[in-house]
């Protein structure tokens, strides 16, 4: 006899072994029926010579065979399905010889469930037939002693459910066999940890199709979020997790586990999530932190999350300045310079000898402003007053830095008025500044016509001018005054050659002004008046402003076929101002360049410029940004263009000429320009700070990042932007996505009003070089015929490059070809994913007839009418509308059909400016868009600050609620 070696198993994890007759040691002496000439137990050596019991039985000679095996009693441990693993060798019956009829080459395996092991013998009649069990084609070849075997590998399962334990049985049927080993297991599903709760190990259910459901228990420092609950399948896989746990506050998952946060980290929400790192000025001491404490001097309000930042209570007010109006005083300061990192500020005021807040009447509140600016009114006259203004944010309670938030102002009353006026319900707080610029023209000898320009600071809605005149010889004793909502007035009922004195002052709620100087002059005889006419004009302005002077007559009664005395008219030269006018001036007519850019463009001092970073080269020297920060406003950020040091007449006259252009325009789609230096170097040019830079560039950046809708918003800017152009009668010629500068608020606004200058001035040289084929219409390359429908060509090339996100117009074609291709009839194809009426506008813009392109008015009611009806006509495909309709004006629904004017300044918190502009018709939505900084001014909307966020956001907030329509169509609609 030898020795059998129990050889360490290795089984898969899902698999818990129940007998293995490899690892029994000794003889296994199972149960043989007969016991003798039946089947034999046999030391074999294994493949790897390591000894095994097996059991063999041989007899194929004999018919009628019925040789039965039987195991030990096996307990089932729990499982209730069981697996039988049996590797066998099975001679064939063809290679022995004298065999026929009795030799079989099958066995059949039997079981039988019991509680214990106390069967002796074998019952055959107890066991149940798990299967008849036949050599398979897949056996593999082993070497047995000196013989080469054909070892055959079975698995059968059966359910044992009714008792502890069972026995399994082998009959031999006559064939030549050797069970060379049995493996029985059960399977199980393996202990696991999911969602961070633990699943023990499961044994599978008693079918092969049943699942058993296992609840979870949360990992350490976890919670259950959900019921952690899982299935084990029959097959020992985990299936369908459900539910799970978070770890703890303090705590994060880590590899299935929840561990502590380290110092100075902290998890504060219950949810998904790492630790995240103190924020700034806080702190953790130990493991584990559910928040970070604040560091000394820093604090949170009760409603800021554990992720914010500590913050501390504002510094003081700034710059608080009175203004006593009677017995109303406004109150204005300027924000502190430290918020303390918080944006909750708000203010109170005290008030010292008030006598109380019931006497007093603070408008709009006393406490909690938002706004730095309060008014109180109803005190006492000539009495001596203390104001103190408060700063407090969400953490001042409790932690007040006392006098270091509050800024005081003494001052005292004046004479209680006759009218009472209680400035705190005007808008404004102060009278308008004086009318200046009077102007006189077409004098008769009963009359004069005057006109004259709004005061500098308007200071509200001007309701009405009044004009007072006199005979120069009798003073003021006797005066008439004529009252006009105009900025004009025809002065009639004059006696000939009299020499009179007018002056003229304006009224807004605030009451009225001051009146301007008298503006001196004298009737004529009825023959002429020119000289009489020289004689005031002279004696009031320079001759610079009398020449500015002739051109505003020349033009503004040209059109208008006045009777303008033919003499002025002999004389007019060709400069003007353009907010009268609405006309474009070229600043080339001006002899002096320095004048034309003073006239369109405020001089700024170089001290006030605070330049940051470079961002880019133009044509005469580095571009950069910086912030700007002019007296009584606020900082803002701006692009500084500068001219390179060396430079000649004509490059200063040049590179200043787009600021005399750009400073004549006011519209929220072009560059707005702050103003120029050039009283010292470098020279420099001071626009508005547009945050994502050139449109080509930032679609190149974003390619396909941006839904249909935005990308016409963008269009529609453009376009609404060019409209303006054109109808300042200006033609921009270098229109192209390159020119077009876009902002944070993704509003894209036309710049770059160089071109026009160098192509007028030198044209030969220009066509050359200059001209920007791509994107110039084939009349203004062939004979310079630059229009505003030529700018319109230019306009479809834009919409192609924006349809496209900055792809090249006609790709690497050469200029030569570029221009034989169109002339050829040739025209750009519609851009990936471009609705059909898009490109159809593009095709439209290319028309060869110029006059057969839409006009920017057009182009604008149409982009207009696709972003109100995106579901029709923002398709992607399938532009079944005749386009010709959508080129007509628009008289679809408004905006406001779908949202009003009011909700769009709430939207942007300028609702306090609704009835404002209702009263100024601005009803519509739409109507919002067309508004300017003038615009603003004139109907009292008057804070700078006001006036951008209103052009900043008003387009942008329209196109998000646009958006958000159209997100809310059905998938098939929606072009992104
Ligand atoms: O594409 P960009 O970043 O945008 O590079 C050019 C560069 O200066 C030369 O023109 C950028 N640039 C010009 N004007 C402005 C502006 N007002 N705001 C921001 N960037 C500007 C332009």
């Amino acid at each position: 006899m030898f020795t059998v070696i129990s050889a360490a198993r290795v089984y898969p994890p899902n698999e818990e072994t129940l007998l293995d007759t490899r690892t029994v040691p000794g003889e296994l002496k199972w149960a043989a029926s007969p016991t003798e000439g039946g089947w034999e137990e046999v030391s074999i050596m294994d493949e790897k010579n390591v000894p095994i019991r097996t059991y063999q039985v041989c007899n194929v000679m004999e018919p009628s065979q019925s040789n039965w095996l039987r195991t030990d009693w096996i307990p089932r441990s729990g499982a209730q399905r069981i697996y039988v693993e049996i590797k066998f060798t099975l001679r064939d019956c063809n290679s022995l010889p004298g065999v026929t009829g009795t030799c079989k080459e099958t066995f059949n395996l039997y079981y039988y469930e019991s509680n214990n092991d106390r069967e002796h013998y074998i019952r055959e009649s107890n066991f149940l037939k798990i299967d008849t069990v036949a050599a398979d084609e897949s056996f593999t070849q082993v070497d047995i002693g000196d013989r080469i075997m054909k070892l055959n590998t079975e698995v059968r399962d059966v359910k044992v459910t009714t008792r502890k334990g069972f026995y399994l049985a082998f009959q031999d049927v006559g064939a030549c066999i050797a069970l060379v080993s049995v493996r029985v297991f059960y399977k199980t599903c393996p202990l696991t940890v999911r969602n961070l709760a633990t699943f023990p190990d499961t044994n599978t259910g008693a079918d092969t199709s049943s699942l058993v459901e296992v609840r979870g228990s949360c990992v350490n420092q976890s919670e259950e979020r959900e019921e952690p609950k899982m299935y084990c399948g029959a097959d020992g896989e985990w299936l369908v997790p459900i539910g799970g746990c978070v770890c703890n506050l303090g705590y994060e998952e880590k590899s299935g586990a929840c561990q502590a946060c380290k110092v100075g980290f902290n998890r504060a929400v219950s949810t998904d999530g790492a630790c995240s790192k103190c924020p700034p000025h806080s702190h953790s001491e130990k493991e584990g932190a559910t928040v970070c404490d604040c560091n000394q001097g820093y604090y949170r309000s009760e409603s800021d999350p554990a992720s914010m930042p500590c913050t501390q209570p504002p510094s003081a007010p700034q710059q608080l300045i009175s203004e006593v109006n009677e017995t109303s005083v406004v109150l204005e300061w300027s924000a502190p310079l430290k918020l303390g990192g918080r944006s909750d500020i708000s203010y109170s005021v005290d008030c010292l000898l008030c006598h109380g807040p019931e006497n007093v009447l603070f408008s709009p509140q006393q406490s909690g402003l938002r706004a730095t600016r309060v008014c109180v009114s109803e005190l006492q006259a000539h009495t001596r007053y203390t104001f103190t203004i408060l700063a407090r944010n969400g953490v001042s309670q409790g932690h007040s830095a006392g006098a270091g938030q509050s800024v005081s102002v003494t001052l005292t009353t004046n004479q209680a008025g006759e009218f009472f006026f209680n400035l705190c319900t005007s808008l404004t707080h102060s009278a308008p500044s004086p009318v200046t610029s009077i102007q006189a023209g077409d004098v008769t000898r009963h009359g004069v016509s005057l006109a004259w320009q709004q005061p500098d600071r308007p200071n509200g809605v001007i309701l009405e001018y009044e004009v007072k005149y006199y005979e120069k010889d009798q003073k003021e004793s006797s005066y008439r005054i004529m009252k006009t909502a105009s900025r004009s007035a025809d002065i009639t009922g004059l006696s000939p050659l009299t020499v009179y004195l007018f002056q003229v002052r304006a009224r807004t709620a605030a009451g009225y002004g001051e009146f301007s100087g008298p503006l001196e002059f004298s009737t004529n005889s009825g023959r002429t008046h020119s000289n009489v006419f020289y004689s005031i004009l002279f004696g009031c302005f320079g001759a610079r402003d009398i020449a500015f002077f002739f051109f505003i007559i020349s033009r503004r009664y040209k059109h208008a076929q006045t009777h303008m005395a033919s003499e002025t008219q002999a004389t007019a030269k060709t400069h003007t101002h353009t907010d009268h006018l609405g006309i474009y001036v070229d600043p080339f007519t001006y002899e002096d360049p320095d004048q034309a850019v003073h006239e369109f463009a405020k001089e700024i001092d170089a001290s006030n410029i605070h330049i940051e970073k470079v961002i880019g080269i133009g044509e005469f020297g580095e571009v950069c940004s910086g912030r700007l920060r002019l007296q009584g406003k606020r900082e803002i950020y701006v692009a500084i263009k500068s001219l390179k040091a060396a430079y000649s007449d004509k490059q200063r006259r040049d590179f200043l000429s787009e600021a005399s252009i750009m400073g004549q325009f006011d519209h929220p789609n072009i560059i707005r320009l702050e103003g120029v230096v050039t009283r010292c170097k470098p020279v420099m040019i001071i626009t508005e700070y547009m945050e994502n830079g050139s449109l080509d560039t930032f679609l190149r950046k974003h390619d396909g990042q941006f839904t249909v809708i935005q990308l016409v918003g963008m269009l529609r800017g453009i376009a609404s932007g060019m409209k303006y152009l054109s109808d300042m009668s200006y033609v921009h010629r270098d229109l192209a996505a390159r020119n077009i500068l876009v902002n944070s608020n993704l509003v894209c606004k036309v710049s770059d009003f160089g071109l026009s200058r160098v192509l007028q001035e030198d044209p030969e040289n220009a066509y050359t070089t200059r001209i920007p084929i791509r994107w110039t219409s084939p009349e203004a390359i062939a004979y310079r015929k630059f229009t505003p429908s030529s700018d319109t060509w230019s306009y479809g090339v834009v919409m192609w490059e924006v349809m496209s996100y900055g792809e090249r117009p006609y790709w690497d074609m050469s200029n030569q070809d570029v221009i034989k291709a169109i002339d050829e009839g040739y025209r750009l194809p519609p851009p990936m994913d471009c609705p059909v009426c898009l490109h159809q506008l593009m095709l439209d813009c290319w028309q060869t007839e110029r006059t057969h392109r839409p006009s920017f008015t057009q182009i604008l009611n149409m982009l207009d009418k696709l972003i109100r009806n995106p579901t029709t006509t923002l398709r992607r495909t399938g532009g079944d509308r005749p386009v010709s309709s959508l080129l007509e004006p628009v008289a679809g629904p408004e905006f406001v059909s779908v949202w009003s004017a009011e909700d769009c300044l709430q939207a942007i918190g300028m609702g306090m400016y609704r009835d404002t502009l209702t009263t100024a018709g601005y009803t519509s939505p739409d109507s919002l868009l067309t508004l300017t900084h003038q615009d603003m001014t004139s109907i009292g909307i008057i804070t700078p600050s006001h006036q951008d966020q209103i052009l900043a956001s008003v387009q942008q907030v329209l196109l998000s609620h646009m958006q958000q329509i159209q997100e809310q169509m059905p998938d098939s609609m929606v072009p992104v």
